[in-house]
């Protein structure tokens, strides 16, 4: 189906909120007159703020236009429910709005459907479709959480064109480019958290935030530290943003340390002893994370490949080549590095682009 001008640019208002408006999905409004003419468009703002709709109904409104018998261009269904904010589709009706086109239906059970049939039954024409890709996109981790309960996962790896993500010897060094880097930034800014392992944490002793792109959010950190050895005195405590650490056992002297440091302390053991993370990914989905944008070593990114809990891959690949070293396939297969070819992870490519010197790939798992 075509999109149309309107609801792309609809769909470039949403990805413009799409920082800030976790985890509420970021959704763009364009109402134009019968004529044409534009009336008045908005976004999602920050959670708890007016949503899509009702920022266009205002900006309508200031403009000193009456949307009476006007067509709202909506990326999502509009809301039928009182959540932090009055339903959207009630607001649309009360301004006169004479035809809404919606990108797709909301999967939040709260709403689904519901906004459509209400807006349908006070007369307003409804049309579904345009954009439905793009718009699933924007908020594909929104989707997911709805619909699964867990989190979209998304795992980060930057390597050399071999794959290897390091060098034998052990030294660390940056691989892929400053825009490669300032490309990750933007992922994660989107993210509704970030995931590490705490053997990063120890050898890095990074902030992993957003600094270097916009934003006036920073997802909350998670950590996997099966026996709590996150040192208290680590760089991802000094921030203001939520830490959420993931162990297999509480030692209480620890626990407390870290909680001292604002950091939270979840408890989820498998029979391994270690982090059960399926049950990891339900509770961040009860905290509401619809991106997780994964960044962590060999070890945990090899167990979430193994486990198949990893829904895509955002791979940035260097023009060097590196030989025998670190790589994640050995990792992250069942029983070793792979005997036969049908036992690899099914991936689709989904999108390939040079970022400066490096290449960035979207690899996602098939059925996804
Ligand atoms: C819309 N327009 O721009 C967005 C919608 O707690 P609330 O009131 O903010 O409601 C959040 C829910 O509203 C969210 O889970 C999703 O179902 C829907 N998001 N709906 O009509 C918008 N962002
Ligand atoms: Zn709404």
């Amino acid at each position: 189906m075509a999109i149309g001008v309107p609801m792309a640019q609809a769909l470039a208002l949403a990805r413009a909120a799409q920082r800030i408006v976790p985890p509420n999905p970021a959704v763009g409004c364009v109402i134009l007159a019968p004529d044409g003419r534009l009336l008045g468009q908005g976004q999602t703002q920050r959670t708890g703020g007016p949503h899509a709709e009702v920022m266009a109904l205002r900006d309508a409104q200031s403009r000193g236009h009456s949307v009476a018998g006007a067509t709202a261009y909506v990326t999502l269904e509009p809301c039928a429910h009182h959540g932090r904010t009055g339903p959207c589709c009630d607001a649309l009706i009360a301004a006169g709005i004479g035809r809404v086109v919606a990108a797709l239906a909301d999967p939040n059970p709260r709403v689904a459907g519901q906004g459509f049939e209400r807006l349908r039954a006070a007369g307003v024409a409804v049309e579904v479709g345009p954009g439905a890709r793009a718009a699933r996109e924007l908020n594909i981790g929104f989707f997911s959480r709805m619909v699964r309960q867990t989190p979209w996962v998304r795992m980060k790896v930057a390597s050399s064109l071999d794959g290897k993500t390091g060098l034998h010897n052990g030294v660390s060094q940056w691989i892929t480019g400053p825009a490669a880097r300032t490309d990750g930034h933007a992922w994660r800014a989107r993210a509704g958290a970030i995931l590490t392992g705490v053997g990063t944490v120890i050898e890095d002793d990074p902030m992993l935030d957003v600094r270097l792109v916009e934003t006036d959010r920073q997802p909350p950190l998670v950590v996997v530290d099966s026996r709590l050895q996150t040192p208290p005195t680590a760089r991802i405590l000094s921030g203001q943003r939520p830490v959420w650490i993931y162990a297999a056992s509480r030692d209480e002297a620890r626990a407390a340390a870290l909680e001292a440091r604002g950091a939270t302390v979840v408890c989820l053991a498998n029979a391994d002893g270690k982090v059960d993370l399926a049950a990891m990914l339900a509770d961040l989905g009860r905290r509401e994370v619809n991106e997780l944008h994964v960044e962590a070593g060999h070890k945990l990114n090899g167990s979430l490949l193994r486990e198949r809990l990893v829904d895509e891959l955002l791979l940035y690949l260097a023009p060097k080549l590196i030989g025998s070293g670190l790589d994640m396939a050995s990792q992250s297969q069942p029983g070793g590095p792979l005997t036969e070819l049908t036992g690899a992870l099914p991936l689709e490519f989904r999108s390939v682009e040079m970022i400066g010197p490096d290449l960035r790939i979207v690899a996602r798992v098939a059925g996804r």
